[in-house]
């Protein structure tokens, strides 16, 4: 191929500058692209969901009530004293706070990023309890209340930090930057307070709340270990196989 441009182009540099110039850098961007032996990229069009629900079975565990009488500004934001949201029953039989992600299976891509997502402390509890981010995905943290907290991740992989926040005062934003199931989140002046932060490198992941069911949209066709995580319950793996532009239901019981 190359000697024929060459020869082509004594006769017209012109013609010289779009065979060498032109044509091989666009090959070796193609090259690049898909790293040896990965899937393609994922279409719209073709895009597959997983959704389901989180059931809770045998009998509910007693749930403690939280003890905030060391902090008044604490104690008065809860008219009826906080419950402990390490075990949430739904009135339906489902499992709150699971963090259900995609393990494995996914093809070696870099995904969109999301946009930042908050956690507040609120009535001396993070809300939300449960939370999952993409890697380097912002996430801002506020204190809505009329005390001091103090933040302290406990990751083993990503780095750990330590910081206070006062009353009301200025929103902080935080990222993590490896992939980490899950980093305990806790409060050094509110032993109570506790947040769990699951970071994975996809947009692939979602946590059960009021109605305890989860869906993952936007997936390439293929063969997944979709995970659930819960506090108390530790983790669950599922196989799920999805085609083209399927939306497949799976189901995860903890409990009894
Ligand atoms: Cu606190």
């Amino acid at each position: 191929m190359k000697k024929i441009c060459i020869s082509v182009g004594l006769a017209s540099l012109l013609l010289l500058a779009g065979c060498g110039g032109g044509k091989e850098p666009e090959a070796k961007k193609e090259e690049a692209k898909p790293a040896a032996g990965a899937p393609p990229v994922v279409e719209e069009a073709n895009a597959a969901t997983i959704t389901g629900k989180v059931s809770f079975t045998g009998e509910k565990p007693a749930v403690r009530t939280l003890d905030m009488t060391a902090t008044p500004a604490c104690a008065r934001a809860h008219p009826t004293p906080q419950k402990s949201e390490e075990v949430v029953v739904n009135d339906n039989g489902t499992l709150r706070n699971t963090f259900v992600y995609v393990k494995s299976g996914l093809p070696d891509r870099q995904w969109p990023p999301k946009e930042a997502i908050k956690l507040d402390q609120h009535g001396c509890m993070y809300r939300p309890h449960v939370v999952g981010v993409m890697t380097n995905q912002d996430i801002q943290i506020v204190n809505s209340d009329p005390t001091n907290h103090n933040i302290h991740p406990l990751p083993k992989i990503n780095q750990e930090w330590n910081e206070s926040q006062p009353p009301k005062g200025e929103s902080k934003t935080k990222h993590f930057a490896r992939e980490e199931i899950m980093i305990p989140v806790k409060c050094n002046v509110h032993p109570w307070m506790r947040a769990y932060i699951g970071v994975v490198s996809h947009p692939f992941f979602d946590v059960t709340g009021e109605d305890g069911t989860f869906t993952i949209k936007g997936l390439p066709p293929g063969n997944y270990t979709v995970t659930a995580w819960h506090e108390k319950y530790q983790t669950k793996d599922m196989q799920v196989t999805v085609a083209p532009k399927e939306s497949k239901t799976v189901d995860f019981s903890f409990g009894g």
